[in-house]
């Protein structure tokens, strides 16, 4: 027999009305919300735009709060970018010690502006537009004295400038005492140019980046065009390699005293990386400058040969990449405990079925910190808060059923095979627990198989109650233990009509916590009508979601026209009542569950029947673990109820109305221990205590209106509505309703 079922031949239609909305994950194009339309600067932040930084304007990432010293021509007020800008401290002359900075050349003031010119609608936008900007002037016409970069390093330091940008080469070495003070402190990056000489060697005082004494507080840059190929002007990386990236610096339009001025150089490139310094300083203000300076490095995009070379050094400076973490993800707790995780796993989402709702978690944010040390914000609770949907295959029929082949070789109900392909493993029977979450990883999961193996005494053929053995491979759809049977082949009907479809949802719900298993059953009969049935499902071992290892012991009794079943579970799961493993919740962990479940069918008279389902679930609390602080025991229930006529309109049509009320938490918190902020000076983290209550406010319903009317031999219509109200347990979830229509052909 070869039975295809519902998906080949099966037309049908869903309303659903307010379904739960994807979550936005991905990144989209980003475009500033002020800037409608685009202010005529805005157009002009080729750096920022071109590095990745643009984004993060968005989220406050500025530079803000930082102050960077440029030693340079000096800095021309009146141009438009300055004029009335707040952010440019009074200026310092190095070279006579007035306030005098006038520039007369015009460098100054479009390496300034490429660093930070603000934001205003006019002249060009730096990469950090809100940094606070020192003007030192170190050089008088086309000359720097040692002296006068000397005296500007030191006023910088005084100032408390955390970046320095030095768009200033020489053929010797340069106020090298003065740099080595800046270096011993670690607070200042002095980010210098390699120079214009087209030369294998970095010119100097960029040279000394690779210095012992430097110890990585400074950084050399180089420049590139607008295809990645070093400037054929730009000196090489050469022994600063280690030290040494590149920026965009050809053609680089900047503030000039007639609107803009458009320049080339490794002076233009220069300021891209101080901007990019500003900006993690003004996320990050606790970061040493060596810090900074490891971070942009590490971020860079190779070029040229791979890994760190003598031409490109570390490559192009990214500062979206910067400004992300890097490495892993570590958790750290007032306990002292800490624990790392891969940036990967941050994302992934809760499986299904779940007794408490997402909402619960919601708000459950900490800070955690990546492989520098910086700190980041994790919502933990919006990684669990995957909704699931009322979908119309598991209205209509087995979820994600493809087809089903069947073979029973001996006849009289001896010996059963029982093949399915699925579109993935059913993670759940239907019923009590509701529908697959179609956001779940598993709905991404390849097609899934099934198989089964049966044998039943031949001297209680027809009559379930004999010897019954079952082994199976597969996920859970038919393996439904409780009153339905011992396995799919082996339908409710032989003894009592109480309808097959009841099967799923008067079996114990603790089932759909081991969604994909190896099965192997038994059936042993007491007496006359009363069987004992054992059952283990093992986890297979390439499932990786929340993992359960389920025992069952049932005893199962049938008389005429009614059966009833007691079964007691134990399940052995990595996580929590089907929560997904999240470590940092301390949901990972190996928890036993003991479950009852109660469910019977009865038979009213010639064509009514009832069926009732009661279980209660008690876990013990999840040891402290991660972020989890403290626990208490998690209790939960659930409960069916299903009335069903049978040849009402035609012989042998079923009318059926159900109401499921699926697992849910009556009683269990979590206490988590957070980090609910970070002191921006010195990287000290903050702890609080956020409590999630497991028991939510609502509970969810679905109550299923359903009729089949047999259409000849192995057809079968069947229409379905169904009513979901509280998804997954969520008060401030919209009602779902569903309605189907399907025709099945058994052929
Ligand atoms: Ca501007
Ligand atoms: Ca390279």
């Amino acid at each position: 027999m070869v039975n295809f079922r519902n998906a080949l031949v099966a037309w049908s239609c869903l309303l659903s009305l307010g379904v739960a909305q994807a979550q936005w994950a991905g990144l989209t194009p980003w475009s500033p919300p002020w800037l409608s339309p685009p202010l005529s600067d805005w157009q002009r932040a080729n750096q920022l735009q071109q590095l990745g930084g643009a984004r993060w304007l968005a989220q406050g990432v500025n530079g803000h709060g930082v102050i960077v010293a440029v030693l340079d021509t000096g800095l021309n007020r009146q141009v438009a970018d300055f004029a009335n800008w707040q952010r440019v401290l009074p200026g310092i002359n190095a070279i006579d010690g007035s306030q005098n900075v006038q520039d007369e050349s015009g460098h100054g003031t479009q390496v300034a502006s490429l660093l930070a010119a603000p934001i205003n609608g006019a002249g060009v936008v730096g990469v950090a537009p809100m940094a606070t900007l020192l003007p030192i002037k170190v050089v008088a016409g086309d000359l720097a004295s040692s002296a006068a970069v000397t005296a500007g390093l030191q006023a910088a330091q005084r100032a408390g400038a955390r970046v320095v940008n030095m768009s200033l080469a020489a053929t010797g070495p340069t106020a090298t005492q003065a740099l080595k003070e800046l270096a011993a402190t670690d607070r200042t990056l002095v980010v210098v140019a390699a120079g214009n000489q087209g030369q294998p060697e970095a010119a100097w005082p960029a040279r000394y980046a690779g210095t012992a004494w430097a110890q990585g507080t400074m950084l050399v840059v180089g420049a590139v065009d607008v295809n990645r190929q070093l400037a054929s002007f730009s000196n090489q990386a050469g022994s600063a390699a280690a030290h040494y990236l590149v920026a965009p610096g050809v053609n680089i339009q900047g503030a000039g005293t007639s609107g803009t001025l458009t320049l080339s150089g490794t002076s233009q490139a220069t300021p891209a990386v101080s901007g990019a310094a500003a900006l993690l300083l003004s996320k990050w203000p606790y970061l040493r400058a060596s810090q900074v300076g490891a971070i942009l490095l590490q971020t860079a995009d190779d070029l040229g040969a791979p890994g760190v070379d003598p031409v490109y050094g570390h490559g192009l400076l990214n500062i979206d990449r910067a400004l992300s973490p890097v490495g892993s993800f570590t958790y750290r707790t007032a306990r002292g405990v800490t624990f790392t995780v891969p940036l990967s796993s941050g994302r992934v989402l809760s499986s299904q079925p779940r007794v408490a709702s997402p909402q619960a978690f919601q708000g459950l944010i900490t800070q955690v910190f990546d492989a520098h040390g910086r700190h980041f914000t994790r919502d933990e609770g919006q990684a669990l808060a995957a909704r699931t949907r009322l979908r119309l295959d598991t209205l209509l029929g087995q979820d994600g059923l493809l087809g089903e082949l069947s073979l029973r070789p001996l006849g009289a109900g001896l010996l059963g095979w029982s093949y399915q392909a699925q579109t993935r493993p059913t993670q759940s029977p239907r019923g009590p627990w509701g529908p697959a979450d179609p956001f779940s990883p598993q709905a991404k999961a390849p097609l899934a198989q099934f198989h089964a193996w049966q044998w039943r005494s031949p001297t209680q053929a027809g009559a379930p109650t004999g010897w019954q053995v079952a082994v199976g491979d597969g996920g859970t759809a038919t393996m439904a233990l409780g009153a339905g049977s011992l396995s799919g082949l082996d339908g409710i009907q032989h003894t009592a009509w109480a309808p097959q479809e009841w099967q799923s949802w008067l079996a114990s719900p603790l089932i759909g916590l081991s969604p994909k298993h190896r099965l192997g059953a038994i059936g042993v009969p007491l007496a006359p009508g009363w069987q004992l049935r054992g059952a283990w499902l093992n986890p297979q071992a390439d499932d990786s979601q929340a993992r359960g290892r389920l025992q069952a012991t049932e005893l199962h009794h049938e008389g005429p026209g009614h059966r009833l079943n007691l079964n007691f579970s134990v399940l052995d799961e990595h996580g929590f009542l089907g929560g997904y493993s999240r470590e940092p919740l301390g949901l990972n962990q190996q928890t036993r569950t003991v479950g009852v479940t109660l469910a019977g069918a009865w038979q009213l008279d010639t064509h009514w029947a009832l069926g009732l389902q009661w279980t209660r679930a008690d876990s013990p609390a999840p040891a402290n673990h991660g972020l989890l602080l403290a626990s208490t025991r998690l209790l939960a229930d659930g409960h069916a109820v299903g009335l069903m006529r049978r040849d009402t309109w035609v012989p042998g049509d079923r009318l059926s109305l159900t109401h499921q009320a699926p697992l849910r938490a009556s009683q269990g918190s979590l206490t988590y221990q957070v980090i609910d902020q970070v002191d921006p000076d010195t990287g000290v983290p903050h702890y609080a205590e956020h409590t999630v209550q497991l028991k939510p406010e609502a509970r969810e319903r679905l109550t299923e209106l359903r009729y089949t009317r047999p259409d000849g031999p192995g057809r079968q219509w069947a229409v379905a509505l169904a009513w979901r109200v509280h998804p997954d347990h969520d008060a401030t979830a919209s009602a779902e309703l569903a309605l189907g229509l399907s025709y099945n052909i058994r052929f």
